[in-house]
């Protein structure tokens, strides 16, 4: 903290603040208070996600030198104060300042308001002297509801993540893989609309597919309109941070990672940027599929499917669009568990398709940021499943636990028509979206499956 001057001999100034910066227009009667002692200098430092120090103590109509210092941030911070319009933006490692004349005495909350930021834990208060009670601690303005407006009428869901199909190389080669990290506005339920930053604007961003041994040139771009930076850790990089660290990149800006895919399976990949759970929870994330160099079984049809979990706040959640809540995500209650981004992703028209006596194969990840799966198949077993996507496969399974930030591969043969239902087998997820449906036409053998006598419920059990 600034040493104090003592106040109270510059209580006659106006009532507002005076700005003497470029881009102010001070009245001439005020000037003159802050001017006939130098500056006090008032450095706030930034980290993720915390302010030091959280309360700024000022004296009225004093000519006052404030610094955003950045230089312990890994990532863009800034500082605003809203009551008084003061903006400063600074960029990771570096400073931003100006120079004020604060003439309102009284307490006024200060934070970034980057996206998450504020409900992270960066906020404080301005404390200018002549207030009544004077510097008290940061109020807690962490709201749980998150900013919520009127849903964009024709609002539709995201197109559906690219699926690539399989590799027929018989040796690695180089390949290039471009991903864009960008905002984009859609549909995460009925009546409910959903700020995401998504990879190349689906949720999941694009099944990379690769084989072991090659070598992959990853272009990262950050969208110009993109409020923050973001980077792409994958789980199929060996190397610091999983790329996390070289691709940290700035709004508008590039990043190129070179790397290695080493060990066969399915790998997730998200962005890696603070707070990290949350630009998850905002849908950056997808798999890397390297295939061992054999490659997999040949089946008749694969799918990919993500599970994540969505925190809009609002209890329950109302028809809008939401920006999403930190608050509740750090509660690890979600308010939508779904697959591939949306209730009803895998739905409807979009349901998956198969065929009886066809073999399908799901490349099923779990993006979290919190909760793991229980994924399981009502009506089927899988044939095949390779545990958290690695090497071995184990037969005959009903439900896998798939963790979060974790992947599985999962094989079966549809012997029987009908609808088939994905869960998270924590069911009560699946009142907060976690379905998907995957509808098998064909003939029906009744020495596999026949309702002999059914029941009256009328419902639809499994
Ligand atoms: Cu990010």
């Amino acid at each position: 903290m600034p040493s104090l001057p003592s106040w109270g001999r510059l209580a006659s100034v106006p009532i507002w603040l005076l700005t003497l910066g470029a881009n102010a227009n001070p009245p001439a009667s005020a000037q003159g208070g802050g001017n006939d002692v130098p500056a006090v200098e008032v450095r706030v430092q930034s980290t993720e996600f915390a302010y030091e120090p959280k309360i700024i103590t000022v004296e009225t109509g004093r000519s006052i030198h404030l610094i955003l210092d950045n230089h312990l941030g890994t990532i863009e911070h800034e500082l605003s104060i809203p009551a008084f319009d003061v903006h400063l933006k600074a960029p990771a490692g570096k400073t931003s300042d100006r120079r004020l004349v604060f003439d309102r005495p009284g307490e006024y909350p200060f934070e970034c308001p980057l996206p998450g930021h504020t409900e992270a834990g960066m906020l404080g208060v301005l404390a200018i002297s002549g207030a009544a009670g004077a510097a008290q601690a940061a109020r807690a303005e962490t709201p749980g509801g998150g900013r919520i407006e009127p849903l964009p009428a024709g609002l539709s869901r995201l197109p559906p993540p690219e699926i690539a199909p399989p590799v027929t190389r018989k040796h690695p080669a180089t390949v290039r893989v471009a991903l864009e990290a960008r905002p984009v506005t859609g549909l995460l339920a009925d009546g409910v609309g959903y700020r995401y930053w998504a990879y190349n604007g689906t949720v999941p961003g694009p099944m990379i597919r690769l084989r072991q041994g090659d070598t992959v040139e990853l272009t990262f771009k950050n969208a110009l309109d993109s409020p923050l930076t973001h980077s792409l850790d994958s789980h199929a990089v060996t190397g610091p941070g999983g790329g996390g660290k070289v691709t940290q990149t700035a709004p508008g800006e590039t990043s190129v990672l070179r790397f290695k895919a080493l060990k066969p399976g399915a790998y997730v990949y998200h962005c890696a940027s603070p707070m990290i759970p949350h630009h998850i929870a905002k849908g950056l994330y997808g798999l890397m599929v390297v295939e061992p160099p054999d490659g997999w079984p040949k089946v008749n049809r694969e799918f990919y499917v993500m599970q994540g979990d969505f925190y809009l706040g609002g209890d329950p959640p109302q028809s809008g669009l939401y920006e999403g809540s930190v608050a509740k995500l750090l509660t690890e209650k979600p308010d939508y568990v779904v697959f591939n981004g949306s209730v009803g992703a895998l739905a409807k028209e979009h349901a998956l398709k198969a065929k009886v006596g066809e073999t399908v194969r799901i490349f099923f990840g779990v993006a979290g940021p919190n909760l793991p799966s229980s994924f399981h198949v009502i009506g089927e077993m899988f044939d095949r499943v390779y545990p958290e996507a690695g090497s071995q496969y184990v037969s005959n399974v009903q439900t896998t636990l798939v963790p979060a930030g974790g992947a599985a591969i999962v094989d079966f043969k549809l012997e029987y028509p009908g609808t088939y239902i994905l869960v998270d087998h924590s069911l009560a997820r699946l009142q907060k979206g976690g379905a998907g449906f995957l509808e098998v036409e064909g003939p029906a053998d009744p020495a596999i499956f026949e309702a002999v006598q059914a029941g009256h419920g009328g419902g639809a059990g499994h």
